[in-house]
């Protein structure tokens, strides 16, 4: 059965891959999986045929048959309970992956996310370096703590999983605002092994070509 998924016509991060769709792009590689992938503009997101699909006008989402999925990491779990690659088999390894998956989009992502929020539209505000300092230190916390519980490990539990997936996601976003990372030599080189997977590679430059192609088209 095909799968549909969408991504931004346009992606304001200009082809770096931040987007969320990157992430799902990532699993389906991983999986194996061939996909379509509808390009929506921000305006087409807050029609009612997107919302029939995203309730929050977002991308992206998922279509197989007659599923129809939002929330990136819903997608990934459910690409990762389907097919092997992203989930350990034993029971208790896949419960920690999925343990994983919620601590890189539950706890590690809020405070780098909102740091790009800030960045954007406080900028000009009279708290905006103390808020930044505010949230900054908040990631750091976040940084430091997977870096003692990552030590020499390749993966942050055993094989690569959809864990490790989304929290390398989580954490590129931070390669491309500042040198936190630079910081924390063993999560640049967990990103870096990431990076360095050929079901990234495709996917990445699958989103850029999007981009290129809106660029000089
Ligand atoms: N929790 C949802 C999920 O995980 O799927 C969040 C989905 C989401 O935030 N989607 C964003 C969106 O559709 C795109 S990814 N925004 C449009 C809107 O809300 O109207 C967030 C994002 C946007 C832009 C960049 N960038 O330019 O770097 C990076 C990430």
């Amino acid at each position: 059965m095909t799968i549909t998924i969408t991504a931004f016509e346009r992606s304001p991060d200009r082809g770096k891959g931040l987007a969320r769709d990157m992430r799902v792009r990532w699993a389906l590689e991983e999986v194996g999986q061939p996909y379509d992938v509808r390009l929506v503009s921000f305006a087409e997101m807050k029609e009612p045929a997107h919302r029939a699909l995203h309730p929050f006008g977002q991308i992206p989402t998922y279509e197989e048959g007659d599923l129809a999925l939002f929330e990136s990491g819903a997608i990934i779990f459910h690409l990762a309970e389907r097919h092997a690659g992203l989930l350990p088999d034993d029971a208790n390894g896949r419960a920690r992956a999925i343990a994983w998956m919620f601590a890189a989009l539950n706890t590690v992502e809020p405070p780098i996310f909102d740091c790009s929020l800030v960045q954007i539209f406080e900028r000009d505000e009279p708290w905006y370096e103390k808020r930044l300092r505010a949230i900054d230190e908040s990631i750091r916390k976040r940084l430091a703590d997977l870096s003692r519980r990552l030590g020499d490990a390749d993966w942050l539990d055993g094989a690569f999983s959809a864990g490790d997936l989304l929290m390398i996601t989580v954490l590129l976003r931070l390669k491309a605002s500042s040198n936190i990372l630079d910081d924390y030599p063993n999560l640049a080189a967990y990103v870096a092994r990431g990076e360095a997977r050929p079901a990234y590679q495709r996917a990445f430059d699958a989103q850029l070509a999007v981009f290129n192609a809106a660029s000089t088209g």
